[in-house]
């Protein structure tokens, strides 16, 4: 046989999960069925597809279906015209025919608009499956969960299966400039080709929104938070809107990022004020070119008076001002605005973990309806572990939305291997107790519990050019999950793993365990050999790539490491009780008391709300010191298991991704490594302790350490120079 056709016949006898590929894929891979009975059984309930009502949401939901169907079974999906034995039938409640609805009595109460219902009916005498919705949008989401069925290899033949998002803004925020720079990115430029837009519609849009539709996502802010005035003229508007009309079968909306000094950098008025006449007038009339190009613009989010951005405070208005102005401007259209809580001063000597608390809280109440406070997931920023936010729960008569950040800014970049969905559902499921035992976060998001009409969930994407979209293969299970979250905030991290594990890689029992059981764990190992014990924002400054304790020169304060860490000959840790800063006077009892004590605060908060004496015991009857190193040490342990674990997966991965992940892990052990020695050697000074001897001798001075400089690192973009 000649080398080609041996290369030929290999392939063709390999399972198609082992062929290399280059993850562009995502989740959405049908490959086909192999299990003789499944495939028998799958296609028997696929009869004939008939579909009701028209329009192109109906249509993406129609090719969808198409494509798992050739995927699953290499053939066309048979269609009917009329329901006949086993059909499979799509359509709204408004568009199906009467006499199917009797068999779905009761359902529709089940779910809400977004909602869908899949169901194994009888008409008459005949069986049938129907996914049917009251929108649309409805519709679609059916559509994947019914495939994703079948990708789980789960029974479809008596399916029944209600489900309906319980978060109705569930957003991707791209930290995209015009330049196509992605701040904070790390897995290439942009998406968006501004520059050939309009005109040019690349694939790569319809499978961005084919992917989030797949998990819910019903909208995309395309632009950075620090903003560019220039995505509000004209000429980009029109770009806008060709994007707008791609995603809007998909069931999302387009919004953008709205810098404050607009009016006078792409208009031409002198101010800003919110309170000029003239300038509410420039924000309505750019709302009214908006909408009358994007009929279903979902409208603004905003960062203003926060890291040098403009905003209300510089005309000595507030943040209410500011944000009802520019939701007067949308209310006509029904958009929104999402205003966000990240704020901090460098001239407000309070701690810093305070400062959004203490700007926003006083207006609860006093947003316009179509205003939501975009809240980040803990006071600082992003970092490996933070308690939650204290503006949860706080401003009752708002409605806040969450921000996570999916793309790994202070987690390794898209180096590292770390499973978010992990850290996100430990913050969803903290109790505020704000309205007693069983306040969660995930309460007050979903808007249960204070009864919000208006929610939100916002995730900074981790996406770009990269071939394989997340530049990390296992990026993808990030942006796979917030999705899962952002739709049902109280599923399980595991099974949301698991889910995406079967659907990307393979469905073999012992891989799923095994990685799964990986990538949940990957999330304390970050914390371990980053930040354990509550320490925070130690990462070195600008690119925030690899450790840097020592830095405490920048001229903003709270930029510098040392002020979060304080370490001293005395101890390390920041005092946030009622002796220090008093940052958890914001937080509601319980938690304020058991926090206030070292003995009762979580170790995993411990440096955060506590400076903690170096030989203070903790409680395994060790020093603080010792237990600092052992976490060090045991982090970078943790991704030597995670080493060792992948590399007996080669027989269940292709090679691309399986050599990909291998060499990524080997980076993530290099640099675990790095940040414990360069950590440790650094609070030693202070310490004055020496190593423990589990702690291997570091292979550099901290000096070494110190001088690392990385000019290129990915992810600053321009607004940083
Ligand atoms: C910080 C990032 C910075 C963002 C900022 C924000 O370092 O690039 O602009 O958050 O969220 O984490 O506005």
């Amino acid at each position: 046989m000649s080398k080609c056709l041996y290369f030929i016949f290999l392939l063709a006898i390999l399972p198609l999960n082992l062929r290399s590929q280059d993850g562009y894929d995502l989740w959405l891979q049908y490959y086909p069925i192999e299990e003789a009975t499944l495939r028998e059984n799958y296609s028997t309930q696929i009869q004939g597809l008939i579909t009701y009502g028209s329009g192109a949401t109906l249509d993406a939901a129609v090719s969808e279906l198409e494509k798992a169907y050739a995927g699953f079974f290499d053939a066309s999906i048979p269609t009917a015209i009329s329901i006949k034995e086993n059909s499979l039938v799509l359509g709204t409640r408004d568009n199906l025919p009467a006499y199917v609805l009797p068999s779905l009595e009761g359902e529709f109460t089940k779910i809400n608009s977004e909602g869908y219902i899949i169901k194994k009916i009888r008409i008459g005498n005949t069986p049938a499956t129907v996914i049917t919705a009251e929108t649309e949008a409805g519709l679609l989401y059916g559509t994947f969960r019914f495939i994703k069925e079948m990708q789980l290899r789960n029974a479809i033949d008596k399916i029944s299966i209600t489900d309906s998002p319980k978060i109705q803004i569930r957003v991707l925020n791209h930290w995209d400039n015009l330049d196509r720079t992605v701040e904070r990115g790390y897995a290439g430029f942009s998406i968006w080709d501004w520059h050939h837009l309009p005109e040019l519609i690349k694939p790569e849009y319809i499978d961005y929104a084919r992917a989030n539709a797949s998990i819910g996502i019903n909208g995309t802010v395309l632009t950075n938070v620090n903003a560019s005035s220039v995505v509000l003229t004209s000429a980009y508007i029109e770009k806008v809107k060709a994007l707008a009309d791609v995603f809007r079968s998909y069931g999302i909306k387009v919004y953008l990022t709205a810098r404050f000094s607009s009016p006078m950098e792409s208009g031409d008025l002198e101010t800003a004020d919110p309170f000029d006449p003239e300038v509410k007038q420039w924000w309505k009339d750019k709302a009214d070119e908006i909408y009358a190009e994007i009929p279903d613009f979902g409208g603004f989010l905003v960062k203003a008076n926060s890291e040098g951005q403009p905003g209300p405070n510089n005309y000595g208005r507030s943040h209410v001002d500011g944000a009802n102005m520019l939701a007067e401007a949308v209310a006509p259209h029904n958009g929104i605005v999402m205003w966000r809580a990240f704020v901090y001063s460098e001239h407000d000597p309070d701690d810093r973990a305070k400062q959004a608390y203490s700007e926003f809280v006083p207006f609860d109440g006093q947003f316009h309806d179509n205003v939501l406070v975009q809240v980040k997931n803990g006071p600082i920023d992003f970092q490996p572990r933070e308690p939650f936010h204290p503006m949860f729960g706080a401003m009752p008569d708002t409605p806040l939305m969450m921000e996570f950040q999916i793309t790994q800014e202070y987690l390794g970049f898209s180096s590292h291997l770390v499973y978010l969905p992990k850290m996100f559902e430990e913050v969803l499921d903290e109790d505020t107790y704000v309205q007693g035992e069983g306040s969660t976060v995930a309460k007050v998001i979903d808007g249960t519990l204070s009864n919000k009409k208006l929610t939100g969930i916002a995730g900074v994407a981790n996406i770009g050019t990269a071939k394989n979209w997340t530049g990390h293969p296992f990026g993808q299970a990030n942006w796979y999950g917030f999705g899962r979250l952002a739709w049902d905030p109280y599923i399980d991290s595991e099974e949301i793993a698991e889910d995406w594990l079967k659907m990307t890689f393979s469905k073999d029992k012992d891989f799923v365990d095994e990685v799964s059981e990986m990538m949940l764990d990957s999330r304390e190992a970050v914390v371990n050999y980053m930040t354990p014990l509550g320490l925070h924002h130690i990462m070195d400054t600008g690119h925030h790539y690899g450790p840097g304790p020592w830095v405490g020169n920048l001229d903003r304060p709270e930029w510098n490491p040392v002020y979060y860490h304080r370490a001293d000959s005395l101890g390390v840790g920041f005092d946030r009780t009622t002796t220090g800063s008093n940052a958890l006077a914001q937080y509601a009892e319980p938690l304020r008391e058991k926090y206030n004590s070292i003995e009762t605060t979580p170790e995993q908060y411990l440096l955060w709300f506590h400076h903690v004496p170096w030989d203070y015991e903790m409680k395994n009857g060790k020093t603080l010191w010792h237990n600092m190193a052992a976490k060090y040490q045991q982090g970078v342990e943790e991704v030597e298991d995670m080493v060792k674990t992948w590399n007996e997966m080669e027989e269940y991965v292709d090679e691309e991704r399986f050599a990909t992940t291998q060499m990524l892990l080997q980076i993530q052990l290099k640099e675990a490594k790095w940040w414990r020695d360069a950590v440790l050697l650094y609070f030693k000074q202070f310490s004055e302790m020496e190593l423990p001897e589990f702690v291997p001798t570091p292979e550099h001075d901290l000096e070494y350490y110190q001088s690392l400089e990385f000019p290129y690192a990915p992810g600053i973009s321009p607004s940083w120079h």
